[in-house]
């Protein structure tokens, strides 16, 4: 009946694809995105999903902290980055930021991820310091930190090329670099909307060489906006390119556009279907990622429940303190409890897991 229902929607030779684990096509992919029958495109990426996945859902208990909004590029799409003369702008010191995480000691926290703009005049041993000193704080912790448009930013800084300037991050602390920064790797929309900040290809570059080096990664999309359906499918399809290449991605996040509050205001925010759509052609077409997430600050917590059964596996974590999106007019929240994430994926129908930075289960919640 449902092989039926996704013949009707014409995509019965894709469903006949992913049935037999075979690779999709920037085509199938562009099919995928233009097709409004969300059901059939749930189905067939919940196989991928629980063939990769089983029906384990992913969470971890971290903390972020965007240690400063000022920022040369200001995008057109962010709300966030400042001038450093604007009345909002501000950085913390490294004393502030080993505070933030001195503060929370007593909870269970197994990530810091930490990610700024790109400010014009930081030097290089503040953010060297920044991870010595969140390290100082809470040993074990795993910083997942930077963007790759901030890894660039240090490596040009530093005067020492992105390996080395990695290197020297490494060992300062860093554990992996999140997602952020890819956008769209079109150099059109680079140009209309954030003319000033790293290309794709230097995305993408900052990217393989942290894989060489053992460094894993997450990759995301910001979708909503002004792109086209060819270059969403040619930005999953770079991604994939890359990790055929590398496998250093753990993760791919699809990100919501949000416009409150950025010079794009006049856009729409996306509909629950379009996010659903994001999450599905994801999974069907990276087939080579093992995780794809449904980050709750973004799409809010009751639609990344519904994400799990869209081929999400992950939903990130309790979070706390992200700016990102509530300066940009998010209405999510900003902490979840562990027994709400908890609740949410166990109704779901999923099993909790929740998990370190790079995946290893902490605990099973039967
Ligand atoms: O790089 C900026 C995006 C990113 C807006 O790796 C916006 O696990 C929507 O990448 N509306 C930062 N998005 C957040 C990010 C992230 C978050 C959580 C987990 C991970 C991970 C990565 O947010 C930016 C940019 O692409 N962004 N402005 C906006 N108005």
């Amino acid at each position: 009946m449902i092989a039926e229902m996704i013949k009707k929607a014409g995509l019965g030779d894709i469903l006949v694809r992913v049935e037999a684990g075979e690779r999709l096509g920037v085509d199938d992919a562009a099919r995928l995105y233009l097709s409004p029958d969300i059901l059939a495109l749930g189905y067939m990426a919940n196989i991928v999903r629980e063939r990769i996945n089983g029906n384990r859902a992913y969470f971890i208990y971290n903390q972020h902290i965007n240690y400063s909004n000022i920022c040369s590029n200001l995008c057109k799409f962010c709300a966030f980055g400042k001038p450093a003369d604007h009345e909002q702008a501000y950085e913390m010191s490294v004393d502030e930021i080993r505070r933030k995480v001195r503060e929370r000691l007593d909870e269970p926290i197994v990530e810091v991820h930490v990610v700024g703009g790109i400010h014009p005049d930081l030097p290089y041993s503040y953010y060297l310091d920044m991870l010595r000193g969140i390290k100082q704080e809470r040993p074990d912790v795993h910083i997942q930190g930077f963007t790759g448009v901030e890894i660039a930013h240090l490596a040009e800084i530093s005067g020492k090329g992105l390996e080395a300037t990695l290197i020297d991050l490494i060992d300062a602390g860093l554990g992996s670099i999140p997602g952020g920064g890819a956008e769209v790797f079109s150099a059109r929309i680079r140009e209309i909307t954030c003319e000033k900040k790293l290309s794709g290809e230097g995305w993408l570059e900052v990217a393989r060489a942290a894989h060489k080096l053992g460094l894993k990664s997450n990759a995301t999309m910001l979708y909503g906006h002004i792109e086209t359906i060819e270059e969403r499918v040619d930005h999953l399809l770079r991604l994939r390119e890359l990790q055929d290449e590398t496998g250093g991605f753990m993760t791919f996040i699809p990100l919501a556009f949000h416009p409150h509050n950025t010079e794009m205001h006049d856009l729409s925010r996306s509909t629950g279907i379009e996010d659903l759509k994001n999450i599905a052609v994801a999974r069907l077409f990276l087939d080579n990622f093992p995780h794809i997430k449904a980050y709750w600050i973004m799409i809010g917590a009751k639609l990344a429940q519904v994400a799990l059964s869209f081929g999400a596996d992950d939903v990130d974590g309790t979070v706390s303190e992200e700016k990102i999106t509530r300066m940009a007019g998010g209405e999510a929240g900003q902490f979840l409890a562990r027994n709400e994430l908890v609740r949410m994926i166990k109704e779901a129908g999923r099993v909790p897991v929740e998990r370190d930075t790079l995946y290893s289960t902490i605990r099973e919640y039967e």
